[in-house]
Protein backbone atom coordinates (compact mmCIF):
# COMPACT_ATOMS: atom_id res chain seq x y z
CA UNK A 1 0.00 0.00 0.00
CA UNK A 2 2.74 2.49 0.97
CA UNK A 3 4.70 1.67 -2.15
CA UNK A 4 1.56 2.19 -4.23
CA UNK A 5 0.98 5.62 -2.59
CA UNK A 6 4.57 6.77 -3.39
CA UNK A 7 4.14 5.73 -6.99
CA UNK A 8 0.82 7.60 -7.34
CA UNK A 9 2.39 10.74 -5.92
CA UNK A 10 5.41 10.66 -8.20
CA UNK A 11 3.22 9.94 -11.26
CA UNK A 12 0.90 12.84 -10.42
CA UNK A 13 3.89 15.13 -9.83
CA UNK A 14 5.50 14.20 -13.16
CA UNK A 15 2.23 14.73 -15.06
CA UNK A 16 1.65 18.13 -13.41
CA UNK A 17 5.17 19.29 -14.34
CA UNK A 18 4.60 18.17 -17.93
CA UNK A 19 1.27 20.04 -18.03
CA UNK A 20 2.83 23.32 -16.80
CA UNK A 21 1.12 26.38 -18.29
CA UNK A 22 -1.79 24.40 -19.78
CA UNK A 23 -4.86 25.16 -17.70
CA UNK A 24 -7.13 22.53 -19.33
CA UNK A 25 -4.60 19.76 -18.81
CA UNK A 26 -3.99 20.74 -15.18
CA UNK A 27 -7.72 20.74 -14.52
CA UNK A 28 -7.98 17.27 -16.11
CA UNK A 29 -5.17 16.01 -13.87
CA UNK A 30 -6.89 17.48 -10.84
CA UNK A 31 -9.98 15.48 -11.75
CA UNK A 32 -7.93 12.36 -12.46
CA UNK A 33 -6.29 12.34 -9.01
CA UNK A 34 -8.44 14.43 -6.70
CA UNK A 35 -11.89 14.46 -8.31
CA UNK A 36 -14.89 12.60 -6.93
CA UNK A 37 -13.84 9.45 -8.82
CA UNK A 38 -10.16 10.31 -8.73
CA UNK A 39 -7.37 7.90 -7.89
CA UNK A 40 -6.58 9.42 -4.48
CA UNK A 41 -10.24 9.78 -3.53
CA UNK A 42 -10.87 6.14 -4.29
CA UNK A 43 -7.77 5.11 -2.46
CA UNK A 44 -8.88 7.01 0.64
CA UNK A 45 -12.24 5.27 0.45
CA UNK A 46 -10.58 1.84 0.18
CA UNK A 47 -8.60 2.42 3.39
CA UNK A 48 -11.69 1.49 5.42
CA UNK A 49 -11.39 -2.06 4.16
CA UNK A 50 -7.72 -2.50 5.16
CA UNK A 51 -6.69 -4.50 8.18
CA UNK A 52 -6.96 -2.33 11.34
CA UNK A 53 -3.19 -2.39 12.13
CA UNK A 54 -2.17 -0.72 8.81
CA UNK A 55 -5.21 1.64 8.56
CA UNK A 56 -3.85 4.61 10.61
CA UNK A 57 -0.51 4.77 8.77
CA UNK A 58 -2.03 4.33 5.32
CA UNK A 59 -4.71 6.91 6.13
CA UNK A 60 -2.14 9.48 7.28
CA UNK A 61 0.06 8.93 4.19
CA UNK A 62 -2.88 9.15 1.80
CA UNK A 63 -4.14 12.39 3.37
CA UNK A 64 -0.64 13.88 3.22
CA UNK A 65 -0.37 13.10 -0.46
CA UNK A 66 -3.84 14.52 -1.09
CA UNK A 67 -2.86 17.78 0.64
CA UNK A 68 0.43 18.08 -1.24
CA UNK A 69 -1.14 17.36 -4.63
CA UNK A 70 -3.99 19.80 -3.97
CA UNK A 71 -1.44 22.54 -3.18
CA UNK A 72 0.67 21.66 -6.21
CA UNK A 73 -2.38 21.74 -8.53
CA UNK A 74 -3.49 25.12 -7.22
CA UNK A 75 -0.02 26.55 -7.69
CA UNK A 76 0.13 25.15 -11.24
CA UNK A 77 -3.27 26.74 -12.06
CA UNK A 78 -2.14 30.13 -10.71
CA UNK A 79 1.07 29.97 -12.74
CA UNK A 80 -0.91 29.04 -15.87
CA UNK A 81 -3.27 32.02 -15.35
CA UNK A 82 -0.28 34.36 -14.95
CA UNK A 83 1.34 33.11 -18.14
CA UNK A 84 -2.01 33.51 -20.01
CA UNK A 85 -2.05 37.15 -18.88
CA UNK A 86 1.50 37.84 -19.90
CA UNK A 87 0.85 36.23 -23.29
CA UNK A 88 -2.14 38.54 -23.77
CA UNK A 89 0.02 41.59 -22.90
CA UNK A 90 2.93 40.54 -25.05
CA UNK A 91 4.33 43.25 -27.35
CA UNK A 92 4.41 42.42 -31.02
CA UNK A 93 7.84 43.75 -31.93
CA UNK A 94 7.10 43.28 -35.63
CA UNK A 95 4.38 45.98 -35.61
CA UNK A 96 5.39 49.23 -37.33
CA UNK A 97 6.22 52.01 -34.79
CA UNK A 98 4.08 55.10 -34.24
CA UNK A 99 5.86 58.20 -35.48
CA UNK A 100 5.92 61.38 -33.40
CA UNK A 101 5.51 64.80 -34.95
CA UNK A 102 8.47 66.67 -33.49
CA UNK A 103 8.45 70.44 -33.94
CA UNK A 104 11.73 72.32 -34.32
CA UNK A 105 12.45 75.25 -32.00
CA UNK A 106 11.26 78.65 -33.23
CA UNK A 107 14.05 80.33 -35.25
CA UNK A 108 14.14 83.18 -32.71
CA UNK A 109 14.72 80.68 -29.89
CA UNK A 110 17.41 78.94 -31.94
CA UNK A 111 19.28 82.17 -32.73
CA UNK A 112 18.92 83.48 -29.17
CA UNK A 113 20.45 80.25 -27.84
CA UNK A 114 23.18 80.32 -30.49
CA UNK A 115 24.15 83.88 -29.45
CA UNK A 116 24.14 82.93 -25.74
CA UNK A 117 26.14 79.74 -26.38
CA UNK A 118 28.98 81.71 -28.02
CA UNK A 119 29.29 83.90 -24.89
CA UNK A 120 28.82 80.96 -22.49
CA UNK A 121 31.86 79.37 -24.18
CA UNK A 122 33.78 82.58 -23.38
CA UNK A 123 32.82 82.20 -19.69
CA UNK A 124 29.69 84.38 -19.42
CA UNK A 125 26.75 83.38 -17.19
CA UNK A 126 23.15 83.64 -18.43
CA UNK A 127 20.79 85.81 -16.33
CA UNK A 128 17.01 86.04 -16.70
CA UNK A 129 14.36 88.09 -14.91
CA UNK A 130 11.05 89.97 -14.91
CA UNK A 131 9.49 91.45 -18.06
CA UNK A 132 7.63 94.01 -15.94
CA UNK A 133 10.14 96.38 -14.35
CA UNK A 134 10.41 99.40 -12.12
CA UNK A 135 11.14 102.65 -13.90
CA UNK A 136 14.30 102.79 -11.79
CA UNK A 137 15.83 99.57 -13.24
CA UNK A 138 14.69 100.22 -16.79
CA UNK A 139 15.72 103.91 -16.99
CA UNK A 140 17.01 105.75 -13.94
CA UNK A 141 19.85 103.35 -13.01
CA UNK A 142 20.94 103.32 -16.67
CA UNK A 143 21.55 107.06 -16.70
CA UNK A 144 18.36 107.74 -18.68
CA UNK A 145 16.93 110.81 -16.91
CA UNK A 146 13.25 111.67 -16.46
CA UNK A 147 13.02 113.93 -19.52
CA UNK A 148 14.90 111.66 -21.91
CA UNK A 149 13.14 110.94 -25.25
CA UNK A 150 13.57 107.14 -24.71
CA UNK A 151 10.97 107.40 -21.95
CA UNK A 152 8.43 108.90 -24.28
CA UNK A 153 4.91 107.44 -24.16
CA UNK A 154 5.45 106.59 -27.83
CA UNK A 155 8.22 104.12 -27.00
CA UNK A 156 7.36 102.72 -23.60
CA UNK A 157 4.42 100.67 -22.35
CA UNK A 158 3.59 102.05 -18.92
CA UNK A 159 1.89 99.77 -16.39
CA UNK A 160 1.69 102.59 -13.85
CA UNK A 161 3.62 105.79 -13.23
CA UNK A 162 6.77 103.99 -12.08
CA UNK A 163 6.26 100.48 -13.57
CA UNK A 164 6.93 99.64 -17.25
CA UNK A 165 7.27 96.68 -19.61
CA UNK A 166 11.05 96.52 -19.94
CA UNK A 167 12.29 98.18 -23.13
CA UNK A 168 15.63 96.31 -22.99
CA UNK A 169 17.14 93.53 -20.84
CA UNK A 170 19.63 95.91 -19.13
CA UNK A 171 17.55 95.97 -15.88
CA UNK A 172 18.76 92.37 -15.30
CA UNK A 173 22.33 93.56 -15.47
CA UNK A 174 21.68 96.38 -13.00
CA UNK A 175 20.04 93.87 -10.63
CA UNK A 176 23.02 91.50 -10.99
CA UNK A 177 25.55 94.27 -10.26
CA UNK A 178 23.53 95.34 -7.20
CA UNK A 179 23.83 91.78 -5.88
CA UNK A 180 27.48 90.95 -6.58
CA UNK A 181 30.85 92.72 -6.76
CA UNK A 182 33.08 92.53 -9.89
CA UNK A 183 34.24 90.56 -11.78
CA UNK A 184 30.92 90.28 -13.67
CA UNK A 185 30.50 88.43 -16.93
CA UNK A 186 26.83 88.02 -17.87
CA UNK A 187 24.57 87.61 -20.87
CA UNK A 188 20.89 88.60 -20.62
CA UNK A 189 18.45 87.21 -23.21
CA UNK A 190 14.70 87.88 -23.22
CA UNK A 191 11.57 89.54 -24.52
CA UNK A 192 11.43 93.34 -24.60
CA UNK A 193 8.57 95.72 -25.40
CA UNK A 194 8.31 98.99 -27.31
CA UNK A 195 5.17 100.86 -28.19
CA UNK A 196 5.90 100.70 -31.90
CA UNK A 197 4.39 98.70 -34.77
CA UNK A 198 5.08 98.94 -38.50
CA UNK A 199 6.93 97.13 -41.34
CA UNK A 200 10.18 96.98 -39.37
CA UNK A 201 8.95 97.12 -35.73
CA UNK A 202 6.86 94.79 -33.57
CA UNK A 203 5.62 95.77 -30.08
CA UNK A 204 7.46 92.76 -28.63
CA UNK A 205 10.86 91.54 -29.79
CA UNK A 206 13.85 89.68 -28.40
CA UNK A 207 17.14 91.01 -27.22
CA UNK A 208 20.43 89.69 -25.96
CA UNK A 209 22.57 92.03 -23.89
CA UNK A 210 26.01 91.37 -22.46
CA UNK A 211 28.09 92.97 -19.71
CA UNK A 212 31.66 92.49 -18.56
CA UNK A 213 33.15 94.35 -15.57
CA UNK A 214 36.61 93.87 -14.06
CA UNK A 215 39.84 95.74 -13.36
CA UNK A 216 41.57 97.03 -16.49
CA UNK A 217 38.85 96.27 -19.04
CA UNK A 218 39.49 98.35 -22.18
CA UNK A 219 37.78 99.27 -25.45
CA UNK A 220 40.26 96.82 -27.03
CA UNK A 221 38.62 94.02 -25.00
CA UNK A 222 35.21 95.12 -26.32
CA UNK A 223 36.49 95.04 -29.92
CA UNK A 224 38.17 91.66 -29.51
CA UNK A 225 35.13 90.08 -27.83
CA UNK A 226 32.60 91.36 -30.37
CA UNK A 227 34.86 90.46 -33.31
CA UNK A 228 35.15 86.89 -31.98
CA UNK A 229 31.35 86.82 -31.57
CA UNK A 230 30.64 87.99 -35.14
CA UNK A 231 33.15 85.51 -36.57
CA UNK A 232 31.43 82.62 -34.75
CA UNK A 233 27.89 83.79 -35.46
CA UNK A 234 28.43 84.43 -39.19
CA UNK A 235 31.79 83.18 -40.47
CA UNK A 236 35.51 83.75 -39.89
CA UNK A 237 35.76 85.87 -43.06
CA UNK A 238 32.98 88.32 -42.07
CA UNK A 239 34.38 91.87 -42.03
CA UNK A 240 33.13 94.26 -39.39
CA UNK A 241 33.54 97.91 -38.45
CA UNK A 242 33.03 99.91 -35.24
CA UNK A 243 31.17 103.16 -35.88
CA UNK A 244 30.92 105.92 -33.21
CA UNK A 245 27.44 106.20 -31.69
CA UNK A 246 25.61 107.37 -28.58
CA UNK A 247 23.79 105.65 -25.71
CA UNK A 248 23.12 107.30 -22.33
CA UNK A 249 24.53 104.24 -20.50
CA UNK A 250 27.86 103.91 -22.36
CA UNK A 251 30.74 106.30 -23.08
CA UNK A 252 32.28 105.98 -25.59
CA UNK A 253 29.66 104.08 -27.59
CA UNK A 254 29.99 102.22 -30.87
CA UNK A 255 27.67 100.43 -33.23
CA UNK A 256 28.97 97.34 -34.99
CA UNK A 257 28.30 96.83 -38.68
CA UNK A 258 29.08 93.76 -40.75
CA UNK A 259 29.78 93.83 -44.48
CA UNK A 260 26.42 93.29 -46.19
CA UNK A 261 25.78 89.53 -46.39
CA UNK A 262 23.68 90.07 -49.53
CA UNK A 263 25.88 92.23 -51.77
CA UNK A 264 29.22 91.77 -49.99
CA UNK A 265 29.71 95.54 -49.80
CA UNK A 266 28.87 96.68 -53.31
CA UNK A 267 25.54 98.22 -52.27
CA UNK A 268 22.01 96.81 -52.46
CA UNK A 269 18.45 97.34 -51.24
CA UNK A 270 19.02 95.47 -47.96
CA UNK A 271 21.99 97.64 -46.89
CA UNK A 272 20.42 100.74 -48.45
CA UNK A 273 23.45 101.07 -50.76
CA UNK A 274 25.87 101.52 -47.83
CA UNK A 275 27.47 98.07 -48.15
CA UNK A 276 27.15 97.62 -44.35
CA UNK A 277 24.52 96.19 -41.98
CA UNK A 278 24.21 97.27 -38.35
CA UNK A 279 24.05 94.26 -36.03
CA UNK A 280 24.66 95.53 -32.51
CA UNK A 281 25.24 98.48 -30.21
CA UNK A 282 27.97 98.62 -27.59
CA UNK A 283 30.21 100.79 -25.46
CA UNK A 284 32.20 101.25 -22.26
CA UNK A 285 29.82 101.34 -19.29
CA UNK A 286 29.13 104.96 -18.23
CA UNK A 287 30.61 105.76 -14.77
CA UNK A 288 27.18 107.06 -13.68
CA UNK A 289 25.81 103.50 -14.09
CA UNK A 290 28.58 102.09 -11.90
CA UNK A 291 27.91 104.76 -9.27
CA UNK A 292 24.23 103.74 -9.18
CA UNK A 293 25.15 100.15 -8.27
CA UNK A 294 27.94 101.15 -5.86
CA UNK A 295 30.92 100.00 -7.96
CA UNK A 296 34.26 101.79 -7.43
CA UNK A 297 34.79 103.72 -10.69
CA UNK A 298 38.50 104.25 -9.92
CA UNK A 299 39.07 100.54 -9.82
CA UNK A 300 36.64 99.01 -12.32
CA UNK A 301 35.78 99.49 -15.96
CA UNK A 302 33.55 97.43 -18.22
CA UNK A 303 31.91 97.11 -21.57
CA UNK A 304 28.33 96.29 -22.55
CA UNK A 305 26.49 95.50 -25.75
CA UNK A 306 23.01 94.73 -26.97
CA UNK A 307 21.46 93.23 -30.07
CA UNK A 308 18.03 92.43 -31.45
CA UNK A 309 17.59 88.68 -32.02
CA UNK A 310 15.06 89.16 -34.87
CA UNK A 311 17.54 91.38 -36.65
CA UNK A 312 20.43 88.90 -36.30
CA UNK A 313 18.11 86.08 -37.50
CA UNK A 314 17.03 88.12 -40.55
CA UNK A 315 20.65 88.83 -41.49
CA UNK A 316 21.79 85.27 -40.90
CA UNK A 317 18.95 83.62 -42.83
CA UNK A 318 18.31 86.38 -45.39
CA UNK A 319 14.70 86.95 -44.23
CA UNK A 320 13.31 90.27 -45.50
CA UNK A 321 10.12 90.65 -43.45
CA UNK A 322 10.14 90.81 -39.65
CA UNK A 323 6.48 89.79 -39.47
CA UNK A 324 7.27 86.23 -40.70
CA UNK A 325 8.51 85.40 -37.18
CA UNK A 326 5.13 86.15 -35.63
CA UNK A 327 2.69 84.75 -38.21
CA UNK A 328 3.19 81.14 -37.04
CA UNK A 329 3.11 79.77 -40.58
CA UNK A 330 4.54 76.25 -40.18
CA UNK A 331 5.80 76.24 -43.78
CA UNK A 332 8.05 79.18 -42.83
CA UNK A 333 8.99 78.03 -39.32
CA UNK A 334 9.80 74.46 -40.47
CA UNK A 335 12.71 75.67 -42.62
CA UNK A 336 15.11 76.29 -39.73
C1 LIG B 1 21.25 98.05 -28.97
C2 LIG B 1 22.21 98.65 -28.02
C3 LIG B 1 23.19 98.36 -25.89
C4 LIG B 1 23.94 98.24 -23.64
C5 LIG B 1 23.04 97.91 -24.61
C6 LIG B 1 24.19 98.26 -21.20
C7 LIG B 1 23.78 97.70 -20.03
C8 LIG B 1 24.27 98.16 -18.84
C9 LIG B 1 25.17 99.17 -18.82
C10 LIG B 1 25.55 99.71 -20.00
CL1 LIG B 1 23.76 97.47 -17.38
N1 LIG B 1 25.08 99.26 -21.18
N2 LIG B 1 23.72 97.78 -22.35
C11 LIG B 1 25.06 99.02 -23.98
C12 LIG B 1 25.20 99.47 -25.27
C13 LIG B 1 24.27 99.13 -26.25
O1 LIG B 1 22.24 97.98 -26.81
O2 LIG B 1 21.24 98.45 -30.10
N3 LIG B 1 20.44 97.12 -28.54
C14 LIG B 1 19.48 96.47 -29.37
Amino acid sequence: MEHQLDEIESDAHRELVAAAGDRKQIEALSQKYLGRKGIITQLLRSIASLPPEVRPNAGRRANEIKRRLTAETEAALLAAAASDRSRANRIDVSLPGRSHLCAPLHPITQISREICDIFVRMGYDIVEGPEVEKDYYNFEALNIPKNHPARDMQDTFFVSEDVVLRTHTSPLQIRTMEKQPPPVRIIAPGKVFRCDSDQTHTPMFHQVEGLLVDEGVSFGDLKGTLTAFVHQMFDEQTRLRFRPSFFPFTEPSAEVDILCVICRGSGCRVCKQTGWLEILGSGMVHPAVFENVGYDTDRFTGFAFGMGVERVAMLKYGIDDLRRFFENDLRFLGQF
